[in-house]
This record gives structure tokens, sequence and C-alpha cells, in this order.
């Protein structure tokens, strides 16, 4: 299977969606270029986690967009998701490994260089850097790393760095210089207006930088 591109990866968060469907606002952003999603899920029970996993299978299928399960390896597994994104505190990476199918991307959370240079010995298949900035969708974070924090998680690791916190079109210049291979967002898609939209114009902006770099080197 090819590598997956983690560019514009949508993290959902009901709580944000104004009343919106997660599938609907899903749907909306893979039209406007999101690359690759997770569904995050905190307050509703398994059975419930379950159907909207396979909710958004059905939404995801035949578009090339992967599927990942926040926190539960069980759901990712029953849902028939492509991964799971660990944290912390969530099941280690050897014990998900173990499980998964072959082929299964397992992406865990960094809040720090340590955190990353394990993740990458232990085979994830990239880092989440968290948060990067901070943001009132989550409050029980790590300090931020901050712009220079990324810069130096990146370059401890090889495997791709997708950084999460206060991200959107207007900082993402400085997130991808600083060495990110995607941003992850939440609220600049799931609470926007138009999801469609602002997936659109992160995903212009992320290529755009790329296209500048790869012209300047
Ligand atoms: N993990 C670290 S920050 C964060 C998560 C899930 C939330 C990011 O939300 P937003 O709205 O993109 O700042
Ligand atoms: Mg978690």
């Amino acid at each position: 299977m090819a590598p997956a591109d983690y560019s514009l990866y949508l993290v959902t968060d009901r709580s944000l969606s104004r009343g919106r469907p997660t599938a609907e606002i899903v749907r909306q952003a893979v039209q406007g270029g999101v690359t690759c999603v997770q569904l995050r899920e905190k307050s509703c029970g398994t059975r419930e986690f379950l159907e909207e996993a396979r909710a958004l299978k059905a939404v995801l299928a035949g578009t090339g967009v992967p599927l990942i399960i926040n926190d539960r390896l069980d759901v990712a597994l029953a849902a028939g998701a492509d991964g799971v994104h660990l944290g912390q505190r969530d099941m280690p990476l050897a014990e998900a490994r173990r499980l998964a199918p072959s082929g299964w991307i397992i992406g865990v959370s960094a809040e720090s260089v340590a955190d990353a240079v394990q993740a990458e010995r232990e085979g994830a298949d990239y880092v989440g850097a968290s948060p990067v900035f901070a943001t009132p969708t989550k409050t029980d974070t790590a300090p931020p790393l901050g712009l220079d924090g990324l810069r130096a998680l990146c370059a401890a690791v090889r495997i791709p760095v997708v950084a999460i916190g206060g991200l959107h079109a207007g900082n993402a210049h400085d997130v991808v210089c600083a060495g990110a291979a995607g941003l992850a967002v939440v609220s600049a898609i799931v609470a926007a207006e138009s999801p469609h939209a602002a997936a659109a114009e992160l995903r212009r902006a992320i290529q755009g930088i790329r296209k500048g770099h790869s012209e300047n080197v």
C-alpha cells in the first residue's frame, strides 16, 4: 500500500460541529481536499463510536483517504478502519502493533522530542506533535511546543511529523517550514461555516507552500 498522505489531516469533534453530523463534515472536508481523517470521540459509548466509525468508512469508501480512530484499537479493528492514533497514556504502541493487521497505520502523539524518538524507535508510522500552539479545543495538553519545539521535533525523527494545535491557513506556512509533513486541524474545519471551503483553503495553502519550497531548492 502507498504511504499515507498526512498533508491535511482532519480530526473530528462533534462538540464543535454546530449540530451537523460528523459524516457530513467529513464528506465536505474530503471534497475540499482533506487527505486523512481521524475519528475522535471523547464522550459517546462504544456502540455509538463504532456506528460513527462505520458511517465514516462508508463516506471515505473509494476516496483513498484513510480512516484513523483515536485511542480505541478495538473500535478501529471492529470498523475495519485503516489505523489507530495513540496518545501517551493510551495502549502502548508495541501492544497495538501486535494486535493490528499488517499495513495498518499507527500514529502516536508526541509532546516532546523524547516522545517522538521513542515512537519512531518502536515503529510508529507517524508522530503527532502536540500541541504546537495552545488551543481552546483541547486544554489538558502539555505546554505548547511552539515553532522552535516543532522544528526540533521534526529534526529528531525521520518518520512524518503531523503538527496539531491551533493550526489554520494563516500559520500553515510557518508550520510547514518548521518541517511538518502534515497539519492536523479540528476547529479550522469542523467549526467552519463551510467545512468544504475551509478544507480547500488549507489544502491550497499547504500545496502553495510546498511548491514555493521546491522552486527554491
Ligand atoms: N491534540 C492536541 S491539540 C488538539 C488535539 C486533539 C486539538 C486541536 O484542535 P484545533 O481546533 O485544531 O486547535
Ligand atoms: Mg488518546
